[in-house]
């Protein structure tokens, strides 16, 4: 059985996204970051940094939100949501998959929590928009992207873990002066993504609500 331990929006939904997608039977676990649950014992036991998302399948516990991705789409491989080993187009969605993670949420993370790189208000503040500014730079560098693929998702007309993935880190920038949804690749993107049902099932389990990206 798989579990996925949660708090509404976070780094959770990818993986949420992709077990909806995936058709596959899991349960939810709700860890209250309100009420610090993921600092408390119970839950740094099962994941010593105290972070969300954690995946716990059969006696594996996995976290890292991508390497969840990864996990999932290997274990029901016969879903195609990732393409078959070896291929060039594996070699893709990788390379998507670390662009995301090691660019776009590393800065979305530090617009939103500019106060664990510096210290004063007003340099958290320079911190935030300087963050901003780099997420508008990699949003037209991934709508330059979209226009290339050839079709409606990263790969071309595959649907990978990449797109559910780019599809959370978008939804994050939903507060920003230039929101993910205002380009021209990225807006009829989240559109498409958002009329799949995975993603309205994964939202409405969170309790989230409009604006959803
Ligand atoms: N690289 C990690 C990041 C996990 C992460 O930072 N999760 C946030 C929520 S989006 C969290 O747990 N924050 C609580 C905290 O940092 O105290 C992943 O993608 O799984």
């Amino acid at each position: 059985m798989l579990k996925l331990y949660f708090s509404p929006g976070t780094a959770c939904l990818a993986p949420h996204f992709l077990l909806e997608e995936l058709g596959a039977p899991y349960e939810l676990v709700l860890v209250d970051t309100a009420r610090q649950e993921h600092q408390q014992v119970a839950y740094l036991k099962l994941n010593p940094n105290g972070k969300i998302p954690l995946l716990i399948a059969d006696d594996l516990l996995l976290t890292e939100s991508a390497a969840i991705c990864f996990y999932l789409a290997d274990r029901y491989d016969s879903k195609g949501l990732l393409p078959p080993f070896k291929s060039k187009e594996r070699a893709q969605a990788t390379k998507w998959m670390m662009y995301l993670t090691n660019t776009l949420q590393a800065e979305l993370l530090s617009y939103f929590y500019p106060d664990r790189l510096t210290h004063t208000a007003d340099a958290q503040a320079q911190v935030k928009a300087k963050a901003e500014e780099r997420v508008a730079q990699m949003l037209v560098f991934i709508d330059a992207s979209l226009a290339q693929s050839g079709g409606d998702f990263l790969l071309g007309n595959q649907l990978s873990i990449a797109d559910l993935f780019l599809f959370m880190l978008c939804r994050w920038t939903r507060h920003m002066q230039k929101p993910a949804r205002t380009y021209p690749q990225l807006g009829p993107f989240l559109e498409r993504m958002f009329a799949r049902p995975s993603i309205v099932k994964a939202f409405e389990m969170e309790g989230i609500v409009a604006p959803y990206y």
